[in-house]
């Protein structure tokens, strides 16, 4: 029983060091543009992308990665990502947010 209990805070600790370890990437959405456009990531590392934005509500979809995302105004979305292959996967705001809404648009890319 205790040594289970030991083990348990031993797995809890462990997971806490790898969350603590991730890499932060801060990533802006205005009008109409992301900041960076170009997001490199390396396979297998875990990264958390903290997106704000700097006017008004934006979208943050990844198709290729399933992911879909809002960013509101005032809030830090936090997002985190383990890249598990290697690629160029493109990402745009699915908000409307007015007439340059078409070309806001990025992409990550994973390297090997
Ligand atoms: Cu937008």
């Amino acid at each position: 029983m205790r040594d289970a209990l030991w083990m348990m805070l031993a797995v809890t600790l462990a997971a806490a060091a790898a969350l603590a370890q991730d890499k932060v990437i801060a990533v802006t959405a205005e009008r109409f543009k992301f900041t960076p456009a170009v997001i490199e990531l390396k396979l297998g590392e875990p990264v958390v992308l903290e997106l704000t934005t700097l006017d008004r509500k934006h979208g943050f979809q990844i198709p290729d990665l399933k992911i879909d995302e809002s960013i509101e105004p005032g809030k830090v979305t936090r997002l985190r990502i383990v890249p598990d292959k290697a690629g160029t996967f493109p990402f745009h705001c699915d908000v409307f947010c007015g007439s340059g809404h078409e070309e806001m648009a990025g992409e990550i890319v994973v390297k090997p």
